[in-house]
C-alpha cells in the first residue's frame, strides 16, 4: 500500500521544531499538573529557557552528545525538562519505569552505561543499589539547574539520523531490549500524530500515561509539544480524577489503553457529570493493545465518544489509525498513516500483497535497531527495510485493517508488553520451581492477564502461591507479575520439546 506523500521530517528535529513554536506565544501554558497546587505548570517561555539552563548543568556534570541519560522520574515537570534538555544537547534519552525493581534497573543500567541518571528522590536508593558507578541528578536538583541563568551553550544540532531515545521493549528475547530511536524517527512519530488528528494550538491533552514507552513519551508528549498544545499532565491514571480533568474548559483530547477505557466506563455509569466530561472532548484515541468491540459500544452508549483506535509498536512509532474525518471502525486498527508504507505477508505467498497475513511497515518511524544487538535487528527488519512486526492483520475489502493474531508469545496487559521467557526465568529461579511455563489469559479489564504454570520440584509440597508472589514481588515490576499460579505434573510440549504456551492459556 502507497502512502499518501507527505515529508514527515520538514521541521529537521523535534527540538528545533519546539524552539519554533516556544518563541511564539512565549507565555502560553505548555505543561500543567493536575492537582499540583505549589507549581501551576510551565509556560512555553520557560520550556525554552529552562531545558537551556539545564542542558547546560548536565553538560557541566559530563554529559555530551550521544552519552545515554536514563531518565526515571514519575511525569511531570522535572521530567519533562530533563527529556527536552537531553534532546537539545544531543544526546541520549534513556526513559524507564521507575517502579522497576533493582535486578531490572540493573539490567538496564549495565547495558547502557549511562552517563547520568536522572531519577525522582524516593527511586535514588535503588538506582544507586542497582549501578553503584552511574552518577545520580535528583528531581531537586534539576529544579535547581534549570533555573540558573542563561548559560553559553550551542544546543538543537542533532540531525535526523542521530540516536534520540533508547526505548526498552520485551519482544521475542527474555530481557527486555532498547530499541534505539533516533531524531527523524521521533520527529516523524510526532509530526504523523499532529497531521493525522489535526492536533493543534487549540488542544489540550489530558495524559495519564507513564512515559516510558512511546505511547506517552513519543506520541503524547512529544506530538502535543510539536502541536503546540497543552499538556494536561495526571502523574498516574485515575479513572474519575482523568474525567474531572477533562471537565476543563481547556482538555480537548485524551489518549489511552483499553484497560484505562475499561475504567473510564465504570466510572461513566456511575457518573452522569463525568460522563458529559468525557463527551465534552472532540478526541479520545487507544492504542498500545486491541481495544474490543464490546468496550468500544459501551463507551460509545455511555458519552457518544468514537473512540479512535489506532496501532503502532516501539520499534515503528506509529503506523496505522483509523481515521479523524471518516470512519472509525471498531475492532480495526484503521489506514494506513500518510508517510508510511505498509505490506501483508501471507504465510504461503513469500513477497505478494496478501489480503490477510505479517503487517510489515516501512518509513521514517522505524527504529534504527537494537541496542548494542545489531544481529536482532536483521531478525526483524529485512534488507529492504521492512520492519516485520510480528501481528497477523486482515484487510477488509475497502483497507481497514484488522489485527487478528500474534506471531509471537507477546503478552499484552494493561497496554504493557510482557514476554513469556521473562517471567518464566525469574519463577524457575525459585527453590521450590523445577520449571514455569507463563502465557496471557483473556481478561475483561487488562486484555490479558499473565498466569503462570508451575512445576514443582517436590511433587508433595509445592510453593504456595503467596510464597511464589512475594518472589515475584521483588525481582518483576507488577505489571509482570503472575495473577493466578497454576500447579501441574508437567508442561505442555511438543515432540520436539518446545514449551506450547498457546496451551497454557
Ligand atoms: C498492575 N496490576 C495489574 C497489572 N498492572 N494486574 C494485572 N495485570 C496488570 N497488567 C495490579 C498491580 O499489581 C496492583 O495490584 C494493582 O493492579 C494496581 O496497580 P497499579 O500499578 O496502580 O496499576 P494501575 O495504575 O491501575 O495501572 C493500570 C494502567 C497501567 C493505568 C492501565 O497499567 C498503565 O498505565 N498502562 C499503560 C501502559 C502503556 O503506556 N503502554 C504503552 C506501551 P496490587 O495492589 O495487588 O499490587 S506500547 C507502546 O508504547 C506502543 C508504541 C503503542 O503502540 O502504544
Amino acid at each position: 500500500m502507497t502512502p499518501e506523500a507527505v515529508d514527515l521530517l520538514r521541521e529537521h528535529s523535534l527540538p528545533r521544531a519546539w524552539r519554533r513554536r516556544w518563541r511564539d506565544r512565549a507565555g502560553a501554558v505548555a505543561l500543567e499538573v493536575i492537582g499540583e497546587e505549589a507549581r501551576r505548570g510551565l509556560t512555553r517561555g520557560d520550556l525554552d529557557a529552562r531545558s537551556a539552563a539545564l542542558a547546560a548543568g548536565l553538560n557541566r556534570r559530563g554529559v555530551g552528545r550521544a552519552d545515554r541519560v536514563l531518565l526515571a522520574l514519575p511525569p511531570g515537570w522535572p521530567l519533562l525538562l530533563a527529556h527536552v534538555a537531553v534532546l537539545r544537547l544531543g544526546a541520549v534519552a534513556v526513559p524507564a519505569d521507575p517502579a522497576l525493581t533493582r535486578r531490572e534497573l540493573g539490567h538496564v543500567l549495565a547495558q547502557v552505561e549511562p552517563s547520568l541518571a536522572v531519577v525522582g528522590d524516593e527511586h535514588a536508593g535503588d538506582v544507586a543499589a542497582a549501578g553503584p558507578r552511574t552518577p545520580i541528578l535528583e528531581a531537586d536538583a534539576v529544579a535547581e539547574l534549570s533555573a540558573e541563568p542563561a548559560a553559553d551553550i550551542v544546543l538543537d544540532q542533532a540531525d535526523g539520523s542521530d540516536l534520540a531515545a533508547i526505548v526498552f521493549t520485551s519482544g521475542t528475547t527474555a530481557t527486555p531490549r532498547g530499541a534505539m530511536l533516533t531524531h527523524a524517527n521521533l520527529l516523524a512519530g510526532a509530526e504523523v500524530v499532529r497531521l493525522a488528528w489535526r492536533l493543534g494550538e487549540n488542544d489540550g491533552l489530558v495524559l495519564a500515561l507513564p512515559w516510558f514507552h512511546v505511547h506517552g513519551l513519543g506520541l503524547g508528549v512529544n506530538g502535543s509539544l510539536l502541536a503546540g498544545a497543552r499538556l494536561l499532565v495526571l502523574p498516574r491514571f485515575d479513572a474519575a480524577a482523568a474525567l474531572d480533568a477533562c471537565e476543563r474548559a481547556d482538555a480537548t483530547v485524551f489518549f489511552g489503553v483499553p484497560t484505562m477505557y475499561a475504567r473510564l466506563a465504570e466510572v461513566m455509569r456511575a457518573s452522569p457529570r463525568r460522563a458529559a466530561a468525557a463527551a465534552s472532548l472532540r478526541l479520545m484515541v487507544s492504542g498500545s493493545a486491541p481495544l474490543s468491540v464490546a468496550l468500544w459500544e459501551t463507551v460509545r452508549a455511555l458519552c457518544g465518544q468514537e473512540v479512535l483506535e489506532r496501532y503502532g509498536m516501539t520499534e515503528t512509532m506509529i503506523t496505522v489509525s483509523n481515521p479523524h474525518d471518516g470512519e472509525r471502525r471498531p475492532g480495526s486498527i484503521g489506514l494506513p498513516l500518510p508517510g508510511i508504507e505498509t505490506r501483508l505477508i501471507g504465510d504461503a505467498d513469500g513477497d505478494g500483497d496478501a489480503g490477510q497475513g505479517e503487517l510489515l511497515v516501512r518509513g521514517p518511524t522505524v527504529f534504527a535497531g537494537y541496542w548494542r544487538r545489531p544481529e536482532d535487528r536483521r531478525a526483524v527488519v529485512d534488507a529492504q527495510g521492512w520492519m516485520h512486526t510480528g501481528d497477523v492483520v486482515r484487510r477488509d475489502p475497502d483497507g481497514y485493517l484488522r489485527v487478528c493474531g500474534r506471531r509471537r508469545e507477546l503478552i499484552i496487559t494493561g497496554g504493557h508488553n510482557v514476554h513469556p521467557r521473562e517471567v518464566e526465568e525469574v519463577l524457575e529461579l525459585h527453590p521450590g520451581v523445577a520449571e514455569a511455563g507463563v502465557a496471557g489469559r483473556p481478561s475483561p479489564e487488562w486484555g490479558e492477564e499473565v498466569i503462570a504454570h508451575i512445576v514443582p520440584a517436590d511433587p508433595a509440597s509445592p510453593p504456595s502461591s503467596r510464597e511464589l508472589d512475594e518472589w515475584c514481588r521483588d525481582r518483576l515490576a507488577p505489571y509482570k507479575r503472575p495473577r493466578t499460579f497454576v500447579v501441574t505434573e508437567r508442561l505442555p510440549r511438543n515432540r520436539m520439546g518446545k514449551l506450547q504456551r498457546s496451551r497454557l492459556r
